[in-house]
This record gives C-alpha cells, structure tokens and sequence, in this order.
C-alpha cells in the first residue's frame, strides 16, 4: 500500500516553524509520511538536521518535501539576478534533502507562489524561462537522487500549469528523469475534466501525490472527491509513491493567508482527531484497490 501522509502545515500558521514538533504528533495520528518546509530544512544547521533525522528515524516516519518559491528567486523572473538565485537554491535544497535521506521535493519550484500573470506577459515565454531555470538546478537533483516534482495548481494560484496534461508537457520538455508531475485532487477538482483520465495520462510521470477535499478538509466518507476513483487510478498506473493529504483547517497567520482560509473550518473538533480518522479512511479507500 502506498506510504499516507499529512503535511505539517495543517498544525501551524508558520511556514517556518520547527518540523521537529510535528515528527510525534503525526506518527500518533497514525502516518507513514510527514511532508515538510524544504526551505526551512535548506536553512538549518547541520545539528538541527541532524536531530530531525533522528527523530524521524527513531518514529519510524519518512519526510517529503514541499516548497513555494518566493518571488525574489523566481525562475521567470526578467531579473536574471534573481533567477540565478532561484537556481542557486533549489540546488541547495536539492542537497539539504539528499542530507536527510530524502527523495522527494515538490512544490512550486518553476517560479513563485502566488503568482499571476502580469500585464505584458507571455505564458509561452515565461514557460520556456522555467524550462530552463529547472533544467539548469535539476542537474544537483539529478545528482542526489531527489525527484524535482512539479506541482500543478489551480488558476487562482499559479498560471503555469493548471492541468495534469500542463504538468507532463513541462517535464517532457525539462527532459531529466528526475523531474515529474505532482498531482493534488484540490486542485484537480477546480481544473480537470476527469479525475481518474488525468492521472491516467500522467501514468509515469506521477512522482507526488496530494489528497484534499474541495475545501482542503481531510478526506473523509463525507466527500465530494470520488476517492475510489482516484485510488482506482493510482492503481491502475502502478503509483507506488505516497499519498500525502494537505488539509487547512485553521485560519489566521501566514499559512492561513497564504492559504485563503477566512473561516474556522475546525470549530469544536480536535485537529488529531480528525487527522486520525482521516489517515484511516485513506487506507481502508487503498486497500479496496489492492
Ligand atoms: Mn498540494
């Protein structure tokens, strides 16, 4: 069965808060995966590296990685100053994952988040920018055995790569075997036109996974997410990698910001509580698919 996962940022309003307090917490709630900040992994120093490695590894939990460029490194940027750092820190972070053990980074790591287009601007250019930024920083990938798994998001998000087909042009153009497509049902709710043809199509080029209901709660049985048929899917290509939900509950702080949640989605329930039951219902959804 494939690994489940949770991304910390449903138990924060920091981006950049310590990973470390999260490690217990979500090995309790029943996880195999713990997706974290990439940046703030690249920043801490060695010891602090050090004691998460440890800390995972002693819970029995796996890290994958996720990061939302910022705009003063982004890779479309007319600034090539700028874009040198972007390429310059996904290196890093290629490294900083590699030290960890891990094999996984994805995220919006092609340009910045949020991040529309501008008036003047050609998608097409900014795309081929992107294609070129990422094929410069994967060759450290390349090297540390880390999967550069682009993330397809909704319009409201981002404007490059909205559909699955979007996704798989990109990393067919990057042409590295470490770069990939992630795929997150919140976002394909909003964007695709068939759920279980997307990931079809994506077929090999799924790296990552995402779950989310269509209002980022956990998934659950109360759903507007056909579950069986996106496992079925899953499945049927053969995806061995994790399934990490990102559910936001919780609004205020920079997550909840950054996030757009404006309303109290939690009230009286408790965050673990319904992480747990959520953890569940993904692996009973699983097992009928095995
Ligand atoms: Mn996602």
């Amino acid at each position: 069965m494939n690994p489940v996962g949770i991304h910390f940022g449903y138990w924060t309003q920091t981006w950049s808060a310590d990973p470390l307090q999260f490690v217990a917490r979500a090995k309790r709630c029943g996880f195999d995966v713990l997706e974290i900040n990439a940046p703030k992994v690249t920043r801490m120093r060695d010891s602090e590296r050090a004691a998460l490695k440890d800390a995972a590894e002693k819970a029995g939990l796996a890290f994958t990685y996720s990061i939302g460029m910022t705009a003063d490194m982004d890779l479309v940027s007319e600034d090539v100053a700028s874009r040198k750092k972007g390429i310059a820190f996904l290196q890093e972070v290629a490294r900083a994952i590699h030290s960890m053990g891990g094999t996984v980074m994805a995220g919006i790591n092609y340009s910045s988040w949020p991040r529309k287009l501008l008036p003047g601007e050609d998608k097409q250019i900014l795309t081929d920018r992107a294609v070129e930024g990422v094929r410069e920083a994967i060759k450290t990938a390349e090297d540390c055995g880390v999967l550069f798994c682009v993330e397809v998001v909704n319009r409201f998000e981002q404007f490059m790569m909205n559909t699955a087909a979007e996704g798989v042009a990109f990393a067919k153009q990057v042409g590295s075997p470490n770069c990939k497509v992630l795929l997150d049902t919140f976002h394909m709710n909003i964007e695709e036109d068939d759920l279980s043809g997307c990931i079809l199509e994506t077929g090999d080029y799924l790296g990552h996974f995402h779950l989310g209901e269509s209002n980022r709660r956990p998934p659950s049985a109360h759903s507007r997410i056909p579950w069986p048929e996106v496992f079925g899917a899953l499945r049927q290509i053969n995806y061995k990698g994790a399934v990490v939900m990102e559910p936001f509950l919780v609004p205020g702080g920079e997550v909840g910001r950054d996030i757009s949640v404006f309303r109290d989605l939690l009230g009286s329930k408790d965050l673990d509580e319904q992480a747990t039951h959520s953890a569940e219902f993904v692996r009973t959804e699983l097992s009928k698919t095995q």
